[in-house]
């Protein structure tokens, strides 16, 4: 089974709380989940508003397929109680994206692999770092760790 990479953030409620109940859900499901890295505080990007972020990242195996992990994933989102027209600045209880799903690159209007933004943000590539530095992108053909030294150290 490919080794998938979930990007976890949360910043509205009882943030810790919302990352243990989603990991709980997510091996409810035909999923393994085999890393977490450790949660980073960060401030909001992007425009989201609210207050700051617990930020970080899982390593899983399941048998669900890309659409469907997908899918499961939002269902998890909606359980703890997010909105299916969320809007994007909004602040949110649990954000669950699939950064990579093994080496499979996938350009589809409703799913993006590996995650179209994750190599600019470093609240991704930093726990991103933490447990599988030496994972390539599909996509760049380059390590986290040369990803996060690129594009982070600036901002360091
Ligand atoms: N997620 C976003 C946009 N901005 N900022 C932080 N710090 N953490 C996030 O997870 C995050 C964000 C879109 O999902
Ligand atoms: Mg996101
Ligand atoms: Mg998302």
């Amino acid at each position: 089974m490919p080794k998938v990479y979930l990007g976890i953030g949360t910043n509205s409620g009882r943030r810790k709380k919302n990352i243990e109940v989603a990991l709980r859900l997510l091996k409810k499901e035909k999923i393994k989940i085999n890393q977490v890295s450790s949660f980073f505080k960060t401030r909001p990007e992007e425009g989201v508003k609210g207050s700051y972020f617990l930020n970080g990242v899982a390593e899983i195996e399941t048998e669900l397929k890309p659409k469907g992990l997908l899918r499961f994933l939002k269902e998890i989102e909606e359980n703890l109680g997010r909105e299916r027209n969320h809007k994007r600045e909004e602040p949110r209880a649990i954000d669950l994206d699939i950064i990579f799903y093994g080496s499979l690159i996938l350009n589809e209007s409703d799913l993006i692999i590996p995650h179209p933004k994750f190599r600019k943000r470093r609240f991704v590539l930093e726990p991103l770092n933490e447990i599988a530095p030496s994972f390539n992108d599909p996509v760049t053909g380059k390590k986290i760790e040369t990803l996060l030294k690129e594009n982070c150290s600036a901002r360091l």
